[in-house]
């Protein structure tokens, strides 16, 4: 029997911080706006959030250190992160949003998955209805937003990618093969840039040359994930839009003033880290399994361990020496570090910890 016939949204705010300060600054119109840590004339540490499209113009990105960002773009209107008020306007779109769909799952600040099935007949009340949350939010909030449409969330998630910003890329079933075809393999949920290398060093850099590719070699090569990729390239994704707002991981992140070798300091900001990370993971009512350390050094090399723990667990404790561990085991002594991060993930709600234990 065929698999019943869905229809998923994905939303994706456009610039999303960067939006949001020039909907509050209309004076700002029209300029490069830079989100991030202080540029402080070119010295600043840190990096940018994100940037609008003007911004954008002159090579600006997410990620980048702001002090690259200075060099490429110095007239940009530099504001620094102003979290609280996007997590404001995040719920108020999340609650427009939500109305719209049958299951509803917020992946992040600015975007949200939405399955619709029973909501439209067909894939042209899917677009009407997209045009119309499309407005909406545009109306209360003055924002723009990408939606993406497709029979699964791979498909809607790239969708909404394709046209950006203020984008609507529609994907019916029948054409999914022939849309993913020609698009780089990094499109593909889960394929970082180890796997993007490796794909490469095979002779497969879009997604259609992995949909060609023998299921047998990628299990070779990844295996388990290399199914999935196989599958994935198909334009085949089973997995269900999941009710309430799941959080994936918390973490937090810090440039050091001047790149230091001290370990003092080095292990008391982990632990004011671990601080940070495990009052976000108490206010959510949430249990962690899986600690990573990152660490950046002087030169940019940038190295991630992770441990996972035999059990979940929200005991400050369990964080800060499993990042200390992970810290001792893996840091290098012949260079200074830049910035160190903390990162807790495979979370579960706290509520259901009896039954997990
Ligand atoms: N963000 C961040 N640091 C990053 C990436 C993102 O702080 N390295 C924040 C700022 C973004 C928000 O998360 O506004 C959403 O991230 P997106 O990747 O969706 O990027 P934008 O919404 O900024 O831009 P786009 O229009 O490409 O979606
Ligand atoms: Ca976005
Ligand atoms: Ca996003």
């Amino acid at each position: 029997m065929g698999e019943k016939r869905r229809i998923i949204f994905h939303v994706d705010m456009d610039y999303f911080f960067a939006a949001v300060e020039e909907r509050e600054h209309p004076e700002f119109r029209g300029k490069p706006i830079i989100v991030g840590a202080d540029p402080k004339g070119g010295k600043g540490r840190g990096v940018v959030s994100t940037c609008n499209y003007e911004a954008r113009k002159f090579g600006v990105r997410s990620g980048m250190p702001i002090s690259r960002a200075w060099k490429l773009c110095p007239h940009a209107v530099y504001l620094p992160v102003n979290y609280d008020l996007y997590m404001r306007v995040s719920e108020r779109i999340m609650t427009i949003l939500r109305r719209y769909a049958d299951r509803f799952e917020s992946w992040g600040i600015d975007e949200a998955f939405m399955d619709v099935s029973s909501r439209v007949r067909d894939y042209a009340e899917a677009e009407a209805l997209a045009r119309r949350i499309k407005k909406e939010i545009l109306e209360r909030e003055g924002l723009t937003c990408s939606i993406g449409i497709g029979p699964n969330k791979l498909v809607a998630k790239i969708a909404s990618d394709f046209q950006k910003p203020d984008g609507l890329t529609m994907v019916n079933p029948e054409d999914v093969e022939k849309f993913l075809e020609p698009l780089p393999v990094r499109k593909l949920l889960w394929v970082g840039r180890k796997t993007e290398e490796k794909l490469k060093a095979m002779g497969i850099t879009t997604i259609g040359d992995l949909a060609r590719c023998d299921p047998t070699l990628l299990v070779e090569k990844f295996g388990t994930m290399g199914k999935q990729l196989y599958l994935m390239a198909h334009g085949i994704d089973k997995s269900d839009v999941e009710e309430r707002g799941k959080i994936k991981s918390i973490s937090r992140n810090k440039t050091f003033e001047v790149d230091t070798e001290d370990l003092s300091v080095i292990f008391e900001t982990l632990e004011n880290l671990a601080k940070d990370v495990h009052g976000d993971l108490l206010a959510h009512s949430l249990l962690f399994k899986t600690v990573t350390v990152k660490v950046r050094y002087e030169d940019f090399e940038t190295h991630t361990h992770s441990k996972t723990l035999a059990f979940f667990t929200n005991r400050f404790e369990d964080l800060t020496r499993t990042s200390k561990e992970i810290l001792q085991v893996n840091i290098r002594a012949d260079k200074k570090i830049r910035l160190i991060g903390v990162k807790i993930s495979n979370l579960v709600s706290a509520e259901k910890q009896s039954t997990l234990v």
